[in-house]
């Protein structure tokens, strides 16, 4: 079998990079952090395509090394919150457990509680030419308190649809099958491989 195609993952989200190998275990490929001190991108973006685009970028600008880099930008957009935290979902609070305690509070009283997952992929070349795009989502409700322990961010909040389950309650597999960031990375490793031909 030929080596894996390393892929440059612009983030400094750990649980992104776990949640991406996972999903691209069925291909020949290794998503690997950039060769940088750190990783800063300025997400100025006003769109979760824009961010997206703006780390990809950026992977490819500061990392010594790496022929194709991705990014993802993803986050939670609540119909009462009229799409909000959206593209601001990782700064609405300073922790993850205070992000998850706002949430619930802006929605106390019963308001509407539809919301949806979003995942903006983007991959470029080493000049920082973007290749291809992808883009996921996932529709569910937010519940009424915390419940499981898988994932990250604000899956224990995140009750599927059709499942009784929010997406912390559901297996790494089961997550992946359905997340946002399932659907469109295995459509960004689709396009990889018919046009990498690995
Ligand atoms: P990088 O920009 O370095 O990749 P980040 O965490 O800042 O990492 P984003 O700007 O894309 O990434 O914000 C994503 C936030 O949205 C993340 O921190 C979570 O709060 C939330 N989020 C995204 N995907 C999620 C998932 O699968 N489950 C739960 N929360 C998620």
């Amino acid at each position: 079998m030929a080596a894996k195609l390393k892929i440059v993952l612009g983030t400094s989200n750990s649980h992104k990079v776990h949640e991406i190998n996972e999903i691209a275990r069925e291909y020949n490929v290794e998503f690997i952090l950039p060769d940088c001190g750190g990783f800063n991108p300025d997400e100025n973006g006003s769109t979760f395509e824009e961010n997206a685009e703006i780390k990809a970028k950026e992977a490819s600008r500061v990392s010594k090394t790496g022929e194709y880099f991705m990014a993802d930008d993803s986050g939670l957009c609540v119909d009462y919150l009229n799409g909000g935290p959206g593209i601001h979902s990782a700064r609405y609070d300073t922790t993850p457990e205070k992000r998850i305690e706002k949430l619930l509070d802006a929605l106390k009283d019963d308001k509407k509680r539809t919301a949806h997952f979003v995942c903006a992929l983007c991959l470029c070349d080493k000049e920082g030419k973007v290749l291809h795009k992808e883009k996921g989502t996932v529709e569910g409700k937010i519940s009424y308190s915390k419940k499981g322990l898988n994932g990250f961010g604000y899956d224990p909040v995140f009750l599927v649809e059709d499942k009784n389950k929010t997406m912390a309650e559901l297996t790494e597999e089961e997550k992946n099958t359905l997340s946002h960031r399932g659907r469109a990375l295995k459509c960004m490793l689709e396009w990889v491989k018919v046009n990498f031909k690995i």
